[in-house]
């Protein structure tokens, strides 16, 4: 079921990979689905001739998995999107037109560990006369439901906190922020990019009226998102043109991306009960192979983490460092987000826990797939121990 193939063409050089959190492998099952739509079937589909009509079936599965995988009736909408950066910007702008522009309400609670494509919308938002909460989160890097609820105004529009954090796999509670929300009738926006695929997403289980998400972040093609929006609730678009998307997105829609991202979302759901058995057990192994090493420190709990993801500090060693070790051994992590990686500033969300300055620059994350093997896990944990031994050795920190 698990397909080790694809890798077979540089069978003597060593590449792992375990930066899945920054994007993944496009399944080949999904990369197949999607070949016909590049130079056979590749009409609009906006248009009325037999090369526009005859994608129309492969575009109605492919949005039947996206509804299936989240548990959307089909009143609710799916919104397709370029990037679930695009989704983010969407509804916090859309938020701002719709309610808060010219109304009573000028408030948004968010969280100080948001992907930037919230943080920096929110800001943006903030240049304009709006009013944000940034939450900071406890020591075990959550934001509770109290907190928001205690955050939450007669002038809040919009709450956006994510499902799971990108850097620490942390979980959030979001399905009690979802009630804190409704009870006060405030719209719940939550950034699911890192839930899906690593845990169930259901939004009739959990009360939000957005939620975003993104193909590349579960084996699909990179550049498709999607942003699914509660039936009732009241969006502009962010981008205007054409009619596509009933008028809620406009712009061609990217066929052959779609189909992929839909194969991919049900491949995911699939593959649920593996992610959370093998998966989960794997990185385990390593955290437990990395925790061996002295001075280590694993950020979050285990039970509050998507099963994918360790956020590991190691003392007395610069996380860029030891990345590059890695690399040099065919070995893919990363210090967090990629989209911040080329700044050496310290973690904000191993700041937030307490762990003390000579921690918060020693983060690395380690992101597994259902493609990570148990082979590759050990690999991994003895480069990574040499690594650090040879760090530590050469530095005045340690
Ligand atoms: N939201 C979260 C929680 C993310 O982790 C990312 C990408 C995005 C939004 C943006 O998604 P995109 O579809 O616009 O690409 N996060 C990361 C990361 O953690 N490392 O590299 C990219």
């Amino acid at each position: 079921m698990f397909y080790n193939g694809f890798r077979s063409a540089q069978p003597n050089m060593t590449r792992i990979y375990l930066d899945n959190n920054a994007t993944t492998i496009v399944d080949p099952l999904v990369r197949q689905a999607m070949e016909p739509f590049f130079c056979d079937q590749y009409g609009n589909p906006n248009s009325l001739h037999q090369f526009g009509t005859e994608v129309h079936p492969a575009l109605r599965t492919a949005m039947n998995r996206l509804y299936a995988g989240i548990n959307a009736a089909d009143t609710d909408d799916v919104i397709i999107t370029g990037c679930a950066t695009e989704s983010n910007n969407t509804v916090l702008k859309g938020v701002w037109f719709d309610l808060m522009r010219a109304g009573a309400k000028d408030h948004i609670v968010t969280t100080s560990v948001e992907h930037p494509c919230v943080g920096n919308t929110a800001r943006f938002l903030q240049s304009l006369g709006a009013k944000v909460t940034f939450l900071p989160v406890n020591h075990d890097g959550r934001v509770e439901a109290q907190a928001v609820a205690d955050a939450i105004t007669p002038r809040t529009a919009l709450v956006s906190v994510m499902w799971a954090n990108n850097e620490t796999g942390i979980i959030f509670p979001v399905k009690e922020i979802g009630e804190v929300c409704r009870d006060a009738g405030v719209l719940f926006h939550t950034d699911a990019v890192q839930a899906i695929g690593k845990v169930p997403v259901d939004v009739q289980e959990v009360p939000v009226d957005f939620l975003s998400f993104s193909g590349h972040k579960f084996h699909g093609p990179k550049g498709v998102g999607g942003l699914f929006v509660r039936r009732g609730r009241r969006l502009p678009p962010l981008l205007h043109g054409g009619e596509q998307m009933a008028n809620k997105r406009a712009g061609t829609v990217n066929v052959a991306s779609v189909v992929g991202m839909g194969l991919a979302m049900d491949l995911a759901v699939q593959n649920l009960d593996y992610e959370d058995r093998e998966v989960r057990r794997l990185r385990d192994r390593l955290e437990d192979g990395l925790l061996a090493l002295p001075d280590t420190m694993v950020v979050g709990r285990r039970e509050l983490r998507v099963p994918n993801t360790v956020f590991l500090s190691v003392r007395g060693v610069e996380g860029e460092a030891l990345l590059w070790d890695l690399n040099k051994a065919g070995i893919a992590a990363s210090t967090g987000s990629a989209c911040a990686s080329e700044s050496l500033e310290a973690s904000p969300i191993i700041s937030a826990i307490g762990a003390g300055p000579e921690l918060s620059h020693t983060g690395v994350r380690l992101s597994l797939s259902r493609f990570t093997t148990e082979a590759e896990v050990d690999a991994v944990i003895r480069v990574f121990r040499r690594a650090v031994e040879r760090l530590r050795a050469i530095s005045s920190a340690y």
